[in-house]
């Protein structure tokens, strides 16, 4: 039985399929018959599969076994990036939800499920982007899926108990990569502050006066397009002197200049994991 994907227009017997899923001729019958299952049609009197479809049966089977209940350390999450990356580029939202409530009710906390799963799924259709594979309202629909499915990840990053102060996050002028920003804010909320997410491509100007307002203790801000002028690091933490007690103002994202960041004085926090560590230390020091 090969073991190497068949081409992806090809049609196989359904036993050719049960070959290659490793099954017997009626386990693949009965997954045929309960429909949606692995997708056959009949031509000449024979059900046939098609190869790219059983290529996608396959690989969301073993996403589905890749983590037994209750052991989350054990979460095979390449095999996820993989499947997840798939569905985004099909639009499969439905499926897509579906993956992420087994994977959290599996036991993988939230915050993994970003950093480990979406983000990397992300950053794939970026690469399918660049190079020509898919247009821009392909990588639209993959950003919307991951919106809502982040929307309802939401609640687990809530946290109960004193407010350890107020956060705003956001994203410069100009920038209109959302989820970075978006995920900032989760993980400042389940690090217990009180967040104020104000979105994509807010104008220091405007910032300046919302802080007139609200009084807040971090900004966060999250730069994914590369080649920001440096001017804007010092402008924010100029803002985050205006009035009351400073804040401390936090850059991470991938396009984020590190030491333009640490020479305006804010502080440089590359993984979401070590954001609420590194204000700890800082509030210590
Ligand atoms: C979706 C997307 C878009 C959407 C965004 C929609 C939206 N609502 O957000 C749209 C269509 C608007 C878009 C536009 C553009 N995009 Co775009 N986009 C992407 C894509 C595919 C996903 C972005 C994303 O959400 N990633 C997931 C997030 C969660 O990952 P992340 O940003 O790395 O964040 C992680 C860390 O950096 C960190 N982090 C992030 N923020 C913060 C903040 C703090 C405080 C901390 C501590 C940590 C932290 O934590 C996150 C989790 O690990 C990326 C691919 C990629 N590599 O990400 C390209 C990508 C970023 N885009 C790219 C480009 C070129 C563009 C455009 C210039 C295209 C064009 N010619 O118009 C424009 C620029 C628009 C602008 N002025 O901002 C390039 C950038 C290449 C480069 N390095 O120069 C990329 C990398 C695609 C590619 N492979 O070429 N894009």
């Amino acid at each position: 039985m090969p073991d190497t994907p068949p081409p992806d227009g090809l049609l196989l017997t359904l036993q050719e399929a049960a070959d290659r899923l490793k099954v017997h001729y009626m386990t693949a019958y009965r997954w045929v018959r309960k429909g949606q299952e692995l997708p056959a049609f009949k031509a000449g009197g024979r059900l046939r599969v098609r190869a790219s479809e059983l290529e996608r049966f396959l690989l969301d089977r073993q996403a589905d076994v890749a983590l037994p209940a209750g052991s989350p350390r054990r979460t095979r999450w390449a095999a996820h990036v993989d499947r997840l990356h798939r569905l985004l580029l099909d639009g499969r939202a439905v499926d897509a939800a579906g993956l992420l409530r087994k994977v959290v009710s599996d036991g993988a906390p939230a915050g993994d499920v970003y950093l480990s799963l979406l983000a990397p799924a992300l950053h794939r259709v970026g690469e399918d982007w660049a190079a020509g594979r898919i247009g821009v309202a392909a990588e639209h629909r993959a950003t919307e899926i991951t919106a809502v499915a982040m929307a309802r990840l939401g609640d687990h990053f809530r946290r109960r108990g004193p407010s350890r102060g107020v956060a705003v996050t956001l994203t410069p002028p100009g920038e209109q990569h959302g989820l970075g920003s978006a995920m900032a804010a989760d993980f400042m909320r389940a690090a217990g502050y009180d967040v104020h997410h104000l979105g994509v491509n807010v104008p220091t100007g405007e910032l300046r006066q919302f802080l007139s307002v609200v009084a807040c203790d971090v900004i966060c801000s999250s730069v994914t397009t590369p080649g920001l002028d440096p001017g804007y690091y010092r402008e924010l933490v100029s803002v985050s002197r205006d009035g009351g007690p400073p804040a401390v103002v936090v850059i991470g994202g991938q396009g984020a200049d590190p030491e333009a960041a640490r020479d305006a004085g804010a502080l440089h926090v590359a993984d979401l994991r070590d954001l609420s560590l590194r204000l700890d230390a800082m509030a210590r020091s």
